[in-house]
């Protein structure tokens, strides 16, 4: 990840560890219960995808998670929350142990989400696009009775081409919003951005859900990013022609998902906010975390239950959680 000094754009680094944990282990690395660790931080989007996808799908006893520290330090993340400073499970006090264990010669950056090989204390993959999907089609023996399909066959070109779409122009056009550092690349990211949501907003007037009838792994790729916008995209990144909670439709998808259990129930405010105001420091140098927004209007009724869809399909929820209880 960097800023291009010709353009000010910010750039994605792209994923280094790309092994593929499969049902039938054809990378080395089968897909087993018990065997791996989910570690995220829930401060960030891609990370909190896994969380989704792993509570509606029901593996998680079949995948353990760890929970880094919201606020990274020089050496990155860190499992600071737990006893001792370690992760409990792999005993380690800093992710990039297990980068390091996979390739002692690493010296790229070190990102959530990241699955760890537990025997061998070894990342296995930090490949978050890929992670979500294959939760969904490799690790099916393990999934619970009524678990969704969330990546259904048929409709896996619709599910793509608007992944493509989300991805550029609303998941990775925040961060280049806010990460921008001449006003041209600023400009650009917030117009794909708004221009993307409106286009996202008359989709979703009339049908609950953004493929088919059901939940997908599009709308949980939709939903990490507008769940996080009016606490801290809005203002921290400069999103701000208006807040998700402005526009109707959009504000009241969202707490639809948001209400649904899987969603909300993954959703930390305090690490979101905490994380974003306070590591980077470039755009806000005296690290202030503002209390607002209000949160509480995403319990508030959405009334999308009167449009067509059926979340879970032919599937059933996953038990609430407590909120807070996670995970
Ligand atoms: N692995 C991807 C996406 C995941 C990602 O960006 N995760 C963030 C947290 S939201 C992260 O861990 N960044 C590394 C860092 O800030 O040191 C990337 O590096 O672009």
């Amino acid at each position: 990840m960097g800023i291009d000094s010709e353009t000010g754009e910010y750039v994605r680094a792209p994923n280094r560890f790309d092994d593929r944990i499969t049902a039938d282990g054809r990378d080395g690395w089968p897909a087993e219960p018990g065997r791996y660790r989910l570690v995220v931080s829930k401060a960030c989007p891609w990370a909190s995808r896994a969380l989704v996808v792993r509570r509606l799908l029901g593996l998680e006893d079949a995948i353990s998670v760890a929970v880094a520290d919201p606020i990274q330090d020089e050496q990155s993340w860190r499992f600071t929350l737990d006893p001792d400073d370690r992760d409990p499970v792999l005993g380690i006090r800093y992710l990039h142990e297990a980068y390091h264990a996979a390739d002692p010669g690493y010296d790229g950056g070190i990102s959530v989400p990241a699955i760890v090989d537990i025997p061998s204390g070894k990342l296995v993959t930090n490949d978050y696009p890929r992670i979500t999907l294959d939760m969904s089609t490799e690790w099916t023996a393990y999934h619970r009775e009524g678990a969704p399909d969330l990546y259904p066959e048929a409709r896996r070109d619709e599910i793509d081409e608007l992944n493509r779409g989300v991805h550029a122009d609303v998941n990775a056009a925040v961060y280049e919003a806010g990460f921008a550092t001449r006003q041209s690349a600023y400009d650009d990211a917030y117009r794909r951005l708004f221009a993307k949501l409106d286009e996202l907003s008359a989709r979703l007037e009339k049908q609950r859900y953004l493929v088919g009838d059901t939940i997908t792994e599009a709308d949980i790729r939709l939903f990490t990013t507008l769940v996080r916008f009016d606490a801290v995209y809005h203002g921290h990144f400069k999103c701000n022609r208006n807040k998700l909670s402005e526009m109707p439709v959009l504000w009241a998808y969202t707490r639809d998902l948001y209400q649904t259990p899987g969603f909300g129930d993954t959703v930390d405010f305090d690490h979101i906010k905490r994380h974003y105001y306070q590591v980077h420091e470039n755009i806000n140098p005296a690290r202030i975390v503002p209390l607002g927004p209000d949160l509480s209007g995403f319990d508030a009724p959405h009334g999308r239950e009167a449009l067509p869809g059926r979340p879970f399909g032919d599937g059933t929820p996953p038990g609430r959680h407590e909120r807070g209880g996670f995970p």
